[in-house]
């Protein structure tokens, strides 16, 4: 695996673009073009990375990109792949077919854009979707979304989202397709790493990122990949892969999995945000903190007993 300092100069995210400084997804979108490379299509449902294309004739992206509905990445991705594939079967398309992927939010992932993902999921189609997390829909003025964190403030729960996100990784591993991982933009070599294996493998790809966003979770941009960190750190959020079925572990997570150091920091990673100021002064705040760690602890025991499980 090609190290931070062999990674290519390659910029798929250029200069001048529309996202806010600093910001998280357009951080991962850089790492995952300098391991794609030039030869990729991407195509992007309404979100951050949209709004930051910037206005035509000038496009914040240096490859092929399509901006499609909100609720059809997956068959988007799909056709685009799929002609691609017949041409070049046909003559008619000559040099390496494109890898074709989709650069989406947890809005166009978990709610809006699932119905077409599962699709294309369970069709086991050509395609590289990657969900960039931000537990919100930020774009549009921060309202709250499947993959938004219990308890977290947002314009649609001002008062703090009252239940537990969807487990969208594990849903797509029920799709039993070659390769689901997760990552976070406070690993990119990790990502990076994913990105290549994913790229060579045949078939339908899922990875997903974890972008603490500070302008929804109300922290300090300087301050983006030490809250990505501690995510990782308190168990908020796990790094694993599933190949074929292998599932591996890694980061902070491997050592929490294999029992060899407890999940901490939870109550700093929450504070260091003012999305969870509610939770942290109400009166059920250690009932609640409570809640929250055993519903992380049951999401690591899932992931487990599925390492774990041959079938
Ligand atoms: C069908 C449909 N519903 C709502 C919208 C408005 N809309 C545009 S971007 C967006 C938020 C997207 O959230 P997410 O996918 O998480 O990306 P982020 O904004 O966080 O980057 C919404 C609701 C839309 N464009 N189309
Ligand atoms: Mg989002």
């Amino acid at each position: 695996m090609a190290g931070i300092k062999e990674w290519s100069d390659y910029e798929l995210s250029l200069p001048g673009n529309a996202a806010c400084g600093g910001c998280p997804s357009t951080m991962a979108l850089r790492t995952v073009g300098k391991a794609l490379g030039e030869n990729a299509v991407m195509i992007m449902t309404p979100s951050c990375a949209v709004a930051s294309i910037g206005l035509l004739p000038k496009s914040a992206y240096d490859i092929p990109t399509l901006n499609i509905c909100f609720a059809g990445a997956g068959v988007s991705a799909s056709a685009v792949v799929n002609a691609f594939e017949i041409a070049h079967e046909k003559g008619r398309f000559e040099g390496e077919v494109p890898t074709v992927f989709n650069w989406t939010g947890d809005g166009g992932t978990y709610d809006i854009g699932l119905q077409s993902l599962s699709a294309a999921a369970e069709r086991n189609d050509n395609i590289l979707h990657f969900c960039y997390n931000n537990e919100a829909y930020s774009n549009t003025g921060i309202q709250r979304s499947g993959a938004t964190m219990q308890f977290a403030q947002t314009t649609t729960t001002p008062g703090g989202k009252p239940n537990p996100k969807k487990n969208l990784a594990q849903i797509m591993l029920e799709h039993r397709v070659p390769y689901v991982a997760t990552a976070s933009i406070a690993d990119l070599q990790d990502l990076y790493r994913k990105v290549e294996k994913a790229k060579a493998i045949q078939g339908f790809k899922y990875i997903e990122i974890h972008a603490p966003c500070f302008t929804a979770w109300k922290f300090a941009a300087a301050d983006t990949v030490e809250i990505a960190r501690l995510a990782v750190k308190s168990g908020a959020w796990l790094l694993w892969e599933a190949n074929e079925d292998v599932i591996t572990f890694q980061g902070a997570t491997k050592q929490i999995a294999e029992g060899k150091k407890e999940p901490e920091a939870l109550e700093e990673y929450l504070s260091a945000q003012g999305r969870f100021n509610k939770l942290l002064k109400s009166p059920d705040r250690e009932e609640n903190l409570a809640q929250l760690k055993a519903d992380l602890a049951r999401e690591l025991a899932l992931i487990k007993h599925r390492a774990a499980f041959k079938g």
